[in-house]
This record gives structure tokens, sequence and C-alpha cells, in this order.
């Protein structure tokens, strides 16, 4: 992007940042009739959150309606608790009639990555993010994306203290839960603004909903994947690979990574895993300035999709045929290069948990 010039700059500020964001966020909605927010596919509590929060800016401040929508399904148990509990109205995706006069607004998430299943041609208004991953941002009007920040749901905090909006309990408790998500890994991808925020929301939060939502009930696939993934797994030098051969629920790859990646030994997590037709790929670092998001979208090449922040990151390949050699070839090809990009010597690698102790805990 060009710099603007002097004569464009006051004090050494760009004269179009006179106005908030928030302000321009919300001018440049004038000339639409209905608000639609999306984000990407298997919605996670900071994208929901972020929709919740503009939703509310939208209705409060002008007339205009909004609708809030899903991209497949949201089966996370902490997730569904977050939805089931604050009782927030989402619509399938699918069942959206898109109107020439929606402003349509896209959080947490940016335009052909590869995140989202409704028609890449529907035109966007406005792309507010956090992300590392660029996505095709051209012919979208209004842009707040800041990889700095570590949640889209502190950017929207932002925007409603600017605008001394009122915020419902629910609506408190869905914007700290969003942030607390995307925080609270070690290291931490945070900043000051994040935890302004989180000090802003905490006096409005309900704290038994975000305890209930925080230690939401376990489906029993969820213990059943974490025993095929530790028996899976294998440790080359400090890097864990775990595969699933059937993950019922998309969000569990996260879920064994997020486990893993707290093993004092490794420093870099990686779970694959089957879901329909599709090889979901989670990764996490303990190390800062790790460049996961990049590391994955080069792994992943042109397979398929990938992207994410320092220090998590996801992906998936869509594939062609389910046959074993099939999977096989894949998960050698991307053993091979994840090894390659983390620089690890491609030395056969050992299991964590050796096959002898297996059959034994199996037969005692
Ligand atoms: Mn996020």
């Amino acid at each position: 992007m060009a710099r603007p010039s002097a004569g464009a700059m006051r004090n050494g500020i760009p004269k179009t940042m006179g106005l908030r964001r928030s302000d321009r966020f919300l001018s440049g909605l004038n000339s639409y009739e209905r608000v639609v927010f999306v984000t990407h596919i298997h919605a996670d509590p900071d994208g929901l959150g972020s929709m919740f929060g503009l939703a509310h800016l939208i209705e409060t401040l002008t007339e205009k309606p909004t609708v809030i929508t899903q991209d497949g399904p949201i089966s996370r148990a902490e997730n569904r608790a977050l939805v089931d509990t604050l009782h927030l109205d989402l619509v399938p995706i699918k069942k959206v009639d898109w109107h020439k006069g929606d402003a349509v607004v896209m959080v947490d998430s940016q335009p052909k990555t590869g995140r989202h299943t409704f028609d890449e041609n529907v035109p966007l208004y406005a792309v507010i993010d956090h992300h590392e991953t660029p996505g095709d941002l051209e012919d979208v009007a209004f842009i707040d994306v800041r990889p700095n920040m570590g949640a889209t749901c502190t950017l929207v905090t932002k925007y409603l203290i600017e605008q001394g909006v009122t915020l419902t309990e629910k609506l408190a408790s869905s914007l700290y839960y969003g942030i607390e998500t995307e925080v609270t890994g070690y290291p931490r991808e945070a900043n000051e603004a994040d935890d302004e925020a989180l000090n802003y929301l905490f006096g409005l939060t309900d704290k038994d909903l975000l305890a209930q939502i925080r230690n939401a009930r376990l489906p029993h696939s969820h213990f059943e994947c974490l025993l095929e993934a530790l028996q899976s797994s294998f440790l080359y030098d400090r890097f864990v690979i775990s595969w699933v051969d059937d993950l019922p629920q998309p969000e569990q790859a996260a879920e064994v990574v997020d486990f893993m990646i707290r093993f004092e030994k490794v420093d870099w997590a990686v779970c694959c895993g089957i879901h329909k037709d599709k090889l979901i790929i989670s990764v996490r670092s303990a190390l800062p300035h790790a460049k996961a998001g990049e590391i994955l979208r080069n792994v992943v090449g042109t397979l398929g999709n990938a992207g994410g922040h320092d220090r998590r990151a996801g992906g998936c390949i869509s594939l062609a045929g389910k046959s074993i050699t099939a999977i096989e070839d894949l998960q050698a090809t991307l053993r091979r290069r994840f090894l390659k990009a983390l620089n690890i010597e491609d030395l056969r690698g050992r299991r964590l948990v050796a096959l002898r102790e297996m059959l034994q805990n199996l037969q005692s």
C-alpha cells in the first residue's frame, strides 16, 4: 500500500484517520438495507462474539435489521454451550437469500481463504479480522485487519466502547469468552488492547454462564479421539504428530493439539484427522514468533487451504479418494513436509506410547 504523501498528513496522521474506525464502519452502511454477518466455517467463540457484538452495535445505532449466520456445524462442546446457553440466534448460511441491499460483513476471517462455503462472488462490505493469513480484500469498502490483536472480539469491543453502546450481560459474556479463548495459550498471543477489553468486559459478564461454557460436558467421542491420538503419536525431536482416522467433529483435531502442546518435550504439535471427505490439520507451537500459519500454508501448499496465527494454525485438504494407500501417501507427504519445514532430520520417529505398553495395558 502506498504511504500517504506529506500533504495528506496532519501531524503525521493521515487525514482520513480523523474519523474513528467505528464511525467509518457505521457511516459506510448508510446505503444498505440490511447487514448480514459471516464468519469462517465451524465458527469459534471469537467469530461468534464478533458477529453478535457488531449486530448489537448496528441495531442500537441504526434501524437496519441484521442477520447472524452459521457456516457448517458448530460442534466443539464449549462452542455449542456458548450458542445454547446464550441462545444465539444463528441462520444457516445455506438458508440466507442474498439481497442487493445487503452489507455483508465478514469477521474473524478473510475472503477466498477456503474457510467459507457460501458463494465467493457475494460482494463484501467489510472485513474485520486479526488473522495473518492474507485474503483477497480487493473491492472490500471497509477493511480493519489487525494481526497484532489477540482477538477480533477485541476490535469489536473497542467499536462498542467508542460508540458508547451499553452491553447486555449476554453480549459481554460472549465477547469476553471470545477473547479469552484466543489469548489463554502460552506464550500468549495478546496485546494491551486485549487485556483492556477483558478488563472492561469482566464486570459485565455472567460468571455462572462463563463457568458453564468453559466446563461444557464432553461427548464420548472426545475421549475416543484423545485415546486414538495418544496411541498414534510419533515424536521426531521436539515435534509430535498424531493421527485420528475418523474425526466425528472437525474441531477435535484442535482439541488434540491443545492437549499435546502442553507436553514438555515438544515445541510443535500437529494433529491430522479425517472428517467426511476432508483431512483436517491442526497445529500448535510453544515457541514465540513460530509463524505456524505460514509454515502450515507452505506444508499444505496446493493440496488444500491453511492459515492462522503465530502459534496456532489450521488447514484442510479435500480427499480425492479414501483408499488406505491414498491416505497413507498423503500422511507420508505431510510428515515429510513438516519435518523439512521445521528443519528436523527425517529420522525414524518414536512412538509417544510404546506398542508394548499399549498391549500390556490392554491385558492388565
Ligand atoms: Mn479469532
